[in-house]
């Protein structure tokens, strides 16, 4: 297994649109294996491969206290949403120390394959909503803070692009001792 690097926004490969997955073979069996380390070292509740510059239709997820129930989405499908709604503060791996209000759907029924190619039907609710529609999100190449005021987003994306210089110096500095 191996850590991968997370794309950091205002990166523009996480605007890429992933592609469904057509070989439930090894090789995406160990991209999701190499995803679930990634998400749980992170630590996060949900990775998708959009973060990870691997642009094909995979989610891993695990909203548990217990952090041991993994659930795999590979071409995952929303097939019902409420027409309630509830606005939870979402944050990001990829908007690393950024949190805000997002409002979407309260429940959904998602489909979708898991590393094996076994289908799966489920309800969602809460977090497991919230994350499974965040991390559909990435893999159409939305970004959370796409919900925000462009005036927030703005703001959030100088932000980050500072802290991206500072880092490259920091790199720069290290390698040059
Ligand atoms: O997509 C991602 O970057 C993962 C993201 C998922 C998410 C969290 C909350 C609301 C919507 C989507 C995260 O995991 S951010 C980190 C986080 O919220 C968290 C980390 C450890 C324990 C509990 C939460
Ligand atoms: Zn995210």
């Amino acid at each position: 297994m191996a850590l991968l690097p997370i794309l950091r926004y205002p990166d523009p490969r996480l605007h890429k649109i992933a592609k469904p997955v057509t070989s439930f073979d090894d090789r995406l069996r160990k991209l999701v294996a190499d995803m679930a380390e990634t998400m749980y070292e992170a630590p996060g509740v949900g990775l998708a491969a959009t973060q990870v510059d691997a642009h094909e239709r995979v989610i891993v997820i695990d909203v548990s206290d217990t952090r041991d129930q993994l659930r795999v989405l590979v071409n995952p499908e929303i097939v019902w949403a409420s027409e309630d709604r509830q606005v939870y503060d979402e944050g990001c791996l990829s908007v690393p120390g950024i949190y805000d209000g997002v409002e979407r759907p309260a429940r959904v029924r998602v489909k979708a394959f898991d590393a094996d190619g076994k289908p799966q039907e489920f309800d969602a609710d809460g977090l497991l909503a919230v994350c499974v529609q965040h991390e559909m999100d990435h893999l159409m190449g939305k970004v959370f803070v796409e919900y925000l005021s462009p005036l927030k987003r703005n703001r959030i994306k100088t932000k980050l692009v500072k802290e991206e210089r500072e880092l490259k110096k920091d790199r720069v500095a290290v390698a040059a001792r």
